[in-house]
């Protein structure tokens, strides 16, 4: 592990590393920007008791007064989500808040690069963010993308939103060289909803594949994540047709009220809980859950290669 004076892992989780266990990180920001409380608790504790489920021990990721925190207690967790004005840690933003001794919820780019400096491989979210729609305009693609092109880390997620251009982020992660895995479907997975319209770029059914795939990319020496998206359970998925109109609805809203740069997620977030009555809360809770037990099993069939 790379000695680093900001970074706090908990002995539990370094205990596991030390011994080869599987370990799962856990991104923050999902808890103090992409869910109201208390279902942001609710949910962070119930994808850690489902990594615990599966032999795994998780790894919530957070910036807590200027400290890097691997390994959350449960009254840190409940701090990041009920506490105002927590920032959202991005690769920009985390020399910033060290330096200032402030907190922060690390995005998907923020987790990835704690959990490398952490010493783990796989990472465990809801969604990744990617190229927003009219990025040829506003240049707007979330820096997660540039994260998965050079960080050594797995991000096991369910896809990305109808927010973002699903076509021109799978061309971006292309171009950026990211392995991006579809698990036991042929069809890219649009978050709420198993089928996006997108072809599964490369489709495996199993954790021993993907541990393969990632345990050969470090055998030859390439930088770089792999993007592993699991689609909805098939009882909380939102048709993609009806959540894309909610969602086209958000954005207008988004844009009526002036929201920019790293505003714009977390506020499409909440208006999309707003408008569909919670029903997406549940749909993202699930499908946390989910992610949570399936990178837990890459996790261990990784830990079995070694
Ligand atoms: N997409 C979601 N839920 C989330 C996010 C994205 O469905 O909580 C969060 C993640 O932390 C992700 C970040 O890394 O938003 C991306 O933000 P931006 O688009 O500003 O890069
Ligand atoms: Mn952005």
């Amino acid at each position: 592990m790379e000695r680093n004076v900001y970074l706090d892992v908990a002995s539990e989780v370094r205990e596991a590393l030390r011994a080869g266990k599987p370990v799962v990180a856990l991104e923050s920001t999902i808890i103090s920007h992409g869910m109201p409380y208390p279902v942001n608790v609710e949910t962070a504790l119930a994808v850690e008791a489902n990594v615990r489920k599966r032999g795994g021990v998780p790894a919530t990721i957070a910036v807590i007064g200027g400290r890097i925190k691997v390994g959350l207690t449960r009254d840190e967790i409940e701090h990041l989500a009920r506490a105002k004005g927590v920032r959202k840690v991005s690769r920009r933003d985390l020399p910033v808040v060290t330096a200032l001794e402030v907190d922060g919820a690390t995005t998907v780019a923020g987790t990835m690069i704690v959990a490398q400096m952490a010493g783990i491989s796989v990472f465990v979210t809801g969604g990744v963010g990617g190229v927003h729609r009219g990025a040829g305009e506003s240049f707007d693609i979330s820096a997660d993308l540039e994260e998965l092109k050079q960080t050594d880390v797995t991000v096991v997620c369910a896809g990305c939103k109808s927010l973002l251009d699903i076509p021109a982020t799978l061309e971006y992660l292309e171009t950026g060289g990211v392995p991006v895995i579809v698990f036991g479907s042929d069809e890219f997975p649009a978050f709420y909803s198993a089928s996006s319209g997108c072809a599964s770029p490369l489709r495996m059914d199993t954790p021993e594949e993907i541990a393969s795939v990632i345990a050969g990319k470090k055998k030859l020496g390439m930088k770089g994540g792999l993007l592993v998206t699991c689609p909805i359970p098939a009882e909380d998925e939102i048709p993609f047709d009806e959540i894309d109109r909610i969602i086209r609805r958000a954005l207008a809203l988004s844009a009526e009220e002036g929201i920019t740069g790293s505003g714009i997620t977390p506020y499409v977030l909440q208006k999309i809980v707003d408008l569909t009555e919670g029903r997406a809360l549940r749909a993202n809770q699930s499908l946390v859950l989910n992610n949570g037990l399936i990178g837990t099993d890459i996790a261990t069939a990784l830990c079995r290669r070694a």
